[in-house]
């Protein structure tokens, strides 16, 4: 009998398979293509205890009771359609696992469900990518209390390591461990967006060849902007193309592509009523991008006027490492906010510091200024902007945001994320925004009504007399 299945042998449930036998479990593997299974078992798996299974009775049949079965395949249907295969064969009490990026209105649909037959069922997001899964990713798993105690130890076990601990915790109920991966992801596209936009002024404006790029953010990586994100953003300025021997990255198409993790955030924030602009504004970039022959089209259509002026690139550069702070700090308290929302209006009981300390290892927004954000989050300030240490953090860094992001407007060039963080802490700061008009044109066109400053009540104006 061997102590856990896992479902789905592509590249994650491959690694994640090696990481569980390496940790001293046996484990039975499945995958819905027969040759796949053959493959890795054949050229990947050594002396580790991982045995192949061809159809799913036996597959289920070699699990030590209660089973624990880890479902790593493709999010939405193949989940249902592996669940549905599972059933006949489970019994009361077993636990089913997906460790997929699942949409997390659909695990709360399948906790449901499969609670109904008694089968345990937890939403574990898994971040890190392949080389993660293989060495130790962050792991936020939701469900219940109990069927994380389940397969807490192996959790532990599989999990990355920093100095606060092992990258894994109890993250909440229901879904909570979905929502967190999939926030997590649109924090991610948000990080994303504004190192490429940071990249984009220093080829465009600076004139700055891709190595010296690579440089200058792997100079910027052994600092506060220490990342996950940063790292590979160096390493991959820094790579030449075998075949031409010229900076790769400048051989990549400017389409970016997206699963939906980001979309699924945006979507949510609006939702919930949380403004995430960096995040949202993150995915339109992506969106945008993909309109490659009308952006060729138009940029030969329009005239533009460059500035002329001689500029101090050791200034700008410092300028866009501060900006490149400021949009990283502002994703993050964004993404923060939309989770401690949700786990108020769900139920999820997430702890915000925990959230923080399980993304310091093994995921890919990992980030030294993790530490900071952990200093400074509390339940009662899930809006980060409201301590007094990001407001002077982020006040450190305006004048070098407005710079940069004058720079680029000047030169045509588009920092939607930049623009976003900048506009959202304007817009947070500001005490009197100009919604003001706004209710008085909802009123005039719809009798939708207005709350005034001066007297409590509601009031409409028949505004057609004036
Ligand atoms: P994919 O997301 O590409 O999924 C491929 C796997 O799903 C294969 O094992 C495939 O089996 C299986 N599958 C499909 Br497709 N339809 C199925 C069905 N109807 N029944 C049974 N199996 C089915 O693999 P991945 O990139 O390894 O990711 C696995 C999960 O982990 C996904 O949810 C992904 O979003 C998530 N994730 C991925 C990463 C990453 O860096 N790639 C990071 C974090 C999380 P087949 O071989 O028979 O086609």
């Amino acid at each position: 009998m061997n102590n856990i299945g896992l479902i789905g042998l592509a590249v994650m449930g491959q690694n994640l398979a090696l990481n569980i036998a390496r940790k001293g479990y046996s484990l039975s593997g499945y995958n819905r293509s027969h040759e796949t299974t053959e493959k890795f078992i054949k050229e990947k798996v050594k002396d580790e205890k991982i045995y192949p299974y061809y159809d799913i009775k036996s597959f289920v049949e070699s699990l030590e009771k209660p089973r624990k079965i880890i479902l790593m395949v493709k999010a939405g249907k193949p989940v249902d359609d592996v669940i549905h295969e599972l059933l006949p064969y489970l019994d009361e009490g077993d636990l089913i696992i997906d460790g997929g990026n699942s949409y997390f209105k659909d695990t709360d649909r399948r906790i449901k469900e499969l609670k109904d037959k008694g089968i345990h069922y937890l939403g574990m997001g898994v971040s890190g990518g392949e080389f993660g899964a293989l060495n130790g990713p962050s792991l936020m798993p939701g469900g219940t209390k109990e069927a994380y105690e389940m397969v807490k130890e192996l959790l532990l076990k599989i999990a990355a390591k920093t100095d606060s601990g092992e990258c894994c915790t109890y993250v909440g109920n229901d879904s909570a461990g979905h929502f967190v991966k999939m926030v997590h992801n649109g924090i991610e596209y948000a990080i994303m967006q504004s190192i490429s936009e940071v990249y984009d002024v220093m080829r465009k404006v600076l004139k700055l060849t891709s190595e010296e790029i690579g440089e200058i953010f792997e100079k910027w990586n052994n600092g506060e902007l220490n990342s996950f994100l940063m790292e590979i953003s160096y390493k991959i300025m820094k790579h030449k193309d075998d075949k031409t021997g010229k900076p790769l990255v400048e051989l990549i198409l400017d389409e970016a592509e997206q699963k939906g993790t980001g979309k699924w955030t945006a979507e949510t924030s609006l939702d919930l009523g949380i403004p995430t602009p960096s995040l949202n504004l993150a995915v339109v970039g992506r969106t945008l991008s993909f309109f490659k022959d009308d952006r060729v089209k138009l940029s030969k259509m329009v005239s533009r006027n460059y500035p002329q002026n001689a500029l101090n690139k050791d200034e700008v550069v410092e300028d866009l490492k501060n900006a490149l702070l400021f949009s990283v700090f502002s994703s993050f308290s964004q993404g923060m906010w939309l989770i401690s929302e949700a786990s108020k209006v769900y139920g999820y009981g997430i702890d915000l510091k925990e959230v923080l300390r399980i993304w310091k290892g093994g995921c890919i927004i990992r980030a030294r200024l993790l530490d900071f954000l952990m200093e400074i989050i509390t339940e009662d300030n899930a809006n980060l902007l409201l301590s007094p240490k990001s407001v002077k953090f982020l006040e450190e860094k305006i004048d070098a945001v407005k710079k940069v992001t004058k720079l680029a407007k000047d030169n045509y060039i588009p920092m939607l994320t930049v623009n976003a963080s900048l506009d959202y802490f304007y817009s947070m700061s500001e005490e009197n925004l100009p919604a003001n008009l706004i209710q008085g044109q909802r009123d005039f066109f719809g009798a939708h009504t207005y709350k005034r400053i001066d007297m409590d009540g509601i009031f409409h104006t028949e505004w057609q007399q004036d």
